[in-house]
């Protein structure tokens, strides 16, 4: 027998999805650990705690010099990633090489946790032919799709590679990642959709980090939270501290797990915050926010906290991370230099590189082009 009155009470339902998703942390802000059984089930040693913060102070290095390069414009697309380097390393710290990486234009830093090499990404953001090829500095493919610039498109892709790889009875799974902006994008409710009806294995990361482009969170969506989105798919979603890499790192390890072993999908909200610009192409932030707010957010970012909880730990000190940052900016100078030296993009090479067969009107182009050495 169905209680109407409880039904209709749409007060009470609003609520219910309000308390339905509260925000896991382990580490704050402070650096303390608010969550001793959280740390205990992350089960990272010292030399792995220090591993993914090594991963992060990496991320942060690239993306301090992208933003140089870009001043100097001669940097091409880039969409940093400052502030988000818990939601992005924390998470993919969690996978395989086997598994297969959904990344967005933001997420270079997971592509080159495995392996990639960061002049790839530098001729990437250049829209070098070149930087499209996902493979090891010795050839070693690496299982990563190309960041994604239609918002959300990354979902559909990685719901169907996910269910291949569950035909193929591999020991892997699928991660994905999207922001806020993009998970209003109806590609990413079919991909969440899709891997749920198969029980596909997949990890739908949806960053949310405040802002799609100007678009604040609050006009995003009337969601109070972006995880309930997975509930309609009948998907186990969470909401995670974004800016915690230990909760990030044993919500992801959890979400695999449960993944792999044939569920189906989870999907995962990371609270984190974009402390930069949209992109390079001259997006200024204080246009649609405050410097107040961001200070605020600057306050909660992920290196702080991680730091301050290694150093109290005694496996990290200043001394470690300023000869770690200056290896760090050897090996991106090195990048630099090697994506410099990469011939120039001809327009012909692109023309045949992107068509396996060209039709008449392009083949005439290419030798046009050709001819004139473009
Ligand atoms: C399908 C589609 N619509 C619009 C755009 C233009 N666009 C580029 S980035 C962006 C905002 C995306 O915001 P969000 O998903 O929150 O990711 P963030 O950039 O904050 O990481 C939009 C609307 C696009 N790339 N693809």
């Amino acid at each position: 027998m169905s209680n109407s009155k409880e039904i209709l009470d749409f007060n009470k339902q609003i609520e219910l999805q309000d308390n339905s998703f509260p925000m896991m942390q382990i580490l704050n802000e402070e650096g303390k650990i608010v969550d001793q059984e959280g740390l205990k089930a992350a089960a990272l040693s010292d030399e792995k705690l220090v591993e993914l913060f090594k991963k992060m102070l990496f991320a942060r290095q690239v993306d301090i010099r992208c933003m140089k390069l870009a001043k100097q414009g001669r940097m091409g697309f880039f969409g940093p990633h400052a502030g988000q380097e818990a939601s992005q390393m924390a998470s993919s710290f969690a996978f395989t090489d086997e598994d297969w990486l959904f990344p967005g234009y933001r997420d270079l830093p997971q592509i080159y946790s495995k392996g990639w090499p960061i002049w790839k990404g530098l001729l990437w953001s250049r829209g070098h032919q070149l930087g499209n090829e996902y493979e090891t500095e010795d050839g070693k493919p690496v299982n990563s799709w190309f960041p994604q610039i239609i918002i959300g498109a990354q979902y559909v892709e990685a719901a169907g590679v996910a269910l291949g790889l569950k035909k193929r009875k591999k020991d892997a799974v699928a991660f994905a990642y999207t922001g806020d902006g993009g998970s209003s994008e109806g590609d990413t409710y079919e991909g969440i959709n899709f891997a749920s009806a198969y029980k596909a294995p997949l990890v739908a990361f949806i960053q949310n980090n405040g802002y799609a482009i100007s678009t604040p969170r609050k006009f995003q969506t009337a969601a109070k939270h972006l995880a309930a989105k997975g509930w309609a798919a009948g998907a186990p979603s969470i909401v995670v501290d974004g800016m915690d890499a230990i909760a990030m790192y044993l919500a992801s390890k959890k979400a695999r797990e449960w993944a792999v072993a044939g569920n189906g999908p989870v999907v995962i909200e990371t609270i984190t915050n974009r402390l930069e610009p949209h992109s390079t192409a001259g997006d200024d932030p204080l246009r649609y926010r405050t410097q107040d707010e961001l200070d605020g957010w600057w306050k909660k970012e992920p290196l702080v906290r991680m730091r301050k909880f290694l150093i109290d730990k005694k496996i990290w000190d200043e001394k470690q991370e300023e000869a770690y940052v200056a290896e760090l900016d050897a090996l991106i100078d090195e990048n630099i230099k090697k994506a410099n030296a990469v011939e120039k993009q001809k327009i012909s090479s692109f023309i045949k590189n992107t068509l396996e067969v060209p039709g008449q009107a392009m083949a005439e182009q290419i030798a046009k082009f050709e001819s004139e050495g473009k």
